[in-house]
């Protein structure tokens, strides 16, 4: 049993003076049990905890570390950064290559803006699809999570999935009132929004791989469906890239599956694991921004030096294209153990997977959208966390959650999983 008094103390000490002790619900452990572990140093593939636990790390910090944790060339660029100066709100030259690399990245943005989060994002991207179309509804999809942004708090996934909140409190019904949820996967149900709607839907905003419900793929055609009616009805599309963007491949989803979006929204692996979030798209969309058009968006820290100087050094360790050879080949492999350790323990898992993402759901059949992923058994889902956590492996402390590979990540890290979950399968 591994020891956890420092780690119990500081959830102690945590929780008298942060909400629930954690700065973001999904860390709290509400949804397996337990309390959480504290982190205080992460290398490569491993984090290590406040009581010296070593575990090897899926979750990578949400998706940002593709890397994996504190890769040289990140470090040597924040210190380098760091002894300039830790913020201007002045423009500066690692603000302009940033740009430089996701508009050589990705085809359909001609322009991007820098913000802090991924909820800055695609809250900002909703707002100029609102100002550009002069329209005011928007469509999302159930177990899509797009930040808590009011708007979208709306049967949205990840922590406020896990923890059976995907409507929150606080949000005046006023605000989603212009918020259209449909399934995802679901041609009828858009088909009918814009027969209701067509002239005052603004866009769409989905995450082209649903990533906060678990993992759950596109149907064939699905992705295509949304962009032609969408140019139909004159609406956009807004693909929320915030965690696929440049781990699905330099240009992201929207490369894989050869779509090309209106408005697309980036975080995660953009910042190097520093605070980082962006929204980029056609220049005549991106124009109407202030300075130059009436809508407003802004930010103390966009484009922060130190931000830029780790997203920059990511994204220039990325452009050749073998990482993500290495680490989709690392997460199939992952994968396929998974399914075999799952077979021979006789437990139900669906094994759902994209390059370096996936997910182990313990349900019975496939899963398509938010409803299904419902169906899986959390409970077992639990335990096995649990279970893996014991045997020094780390995995997404919730079943609506994705898990990621990263470049750090190599074939003995992947035995060494396949072999604890073999073990702790057999328990389940
Ligand atoms: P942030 O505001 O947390 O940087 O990004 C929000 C966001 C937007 N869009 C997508 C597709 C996202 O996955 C996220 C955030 N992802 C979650 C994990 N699934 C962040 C973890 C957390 O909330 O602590």
């Amino acid at each position: 049993m591994r020891s956890s008094a420092e780690s119990q103390a500081l959830f102690e000490k945590a929780q008298q003076w942060i909400p629930g002790g954690v700065n973001s619900p999904v860390r709290a452990f509400r949804a397996v049990g337990g309390n959480p572990f504290f982190a205080v140093r992460a290398s490569g593939a491993t984090v290590w905890d406040s009581d010296d636990n070593e575990y090897i790390d899926y979750v990578g910090t949400w998706g940002p570390a593709i890397l994996g944790h504190a890769p040289r060339v990140v470090v040597e660029a924040v210190q380098n950064a760091a002894e300039h100066g830790t913020s201007f709100g002045i423009p500066n030259p690692l603000e302009v290559r940033m740009a430089e690399l996701v508009v050589n990245a990705v085809p359909s943005v001609e322009k991007v803006r820098m913000c802090n989060s991924g909820t800055e994002a695609t809250m900002s991207a909703i707002r100029l699809a609102r100002g550009f179309t002069k329209r005011n509804k928007i469509i999302k999809f159930e177990g899509c999570y797009h930040g808590h942004v009011d708007s979208l708090l709306v049967k949205a996934g990840s922590g406020a999935l896990t923890l059976g909140q995907p409507d929150s409190a606080g949000v005046p019904p006023e605000f989603t009132s212009q918020t259209i949820v449909l399934p995802f996967n679901d041609v009828e149900a858009v088909r009918g929004a814009f027969a209701d709607h067509g002239p005052d839907i603004a866009g769409i905003i989905l995450e082209p791989v649903p990533a906060n419900a678990g993992l759950y793929l596109p149907r064939e055609g699905y992705l295509e469906f949304l962009r032609e009616i969408t140019a139909e009805h004159e609406s956009l599309l807004v693909f929320d890239e915030v965690m696929t963007g440049f781990r699905l491949g330099l240009a992201g989803a929207q490369g894989r599956f050869g779509i090309t979006p209106d408005l697309s929204c980036f975080g995660k692996v953009i910042g190097g694991g520093l605070p980082v979030g962006a929204f980029g798209g056609r220049s005549e969309i991106m124009d109407c921004l202030a300075p130059d058009g009436p809508v407003y968006q802004a930010g103390t820290l966009s484009g922060n030096p130190l931000a830029m100087a780790a997203g920059v050094a990511v994204l220039e360790a990325l452009r050749d294209g073998a990482v993500y050879e290495k680490i989709d080949a690392l997460a199939q492999a992952l994968s396929d153990g998974l399914a075999k350790a799952a077979k021979a323990a006789g437990v139900a898992v669906q094994l759902q997977r994209i390059g370096s993402m996936s997910c182990c759901y313990f349900a019975n059949a496939p899963v398509h959208n938010m409803a299904e992923a419902m169906q899986s058994d959390r409970d077992r889902f639990g335990k096995y966390f649990h279970g893996m956590l014991e045997e020094g492996v780390y995995i997404a402390p919730s079943q609506f959650e994705a898990g990621f590979v990263s470049a750090a990540h190599d074939e003995a890290a992947i035995e060494k999983t396949v072999a604890a979950a073999g073990k702790v399968m057999k328990s389940l």
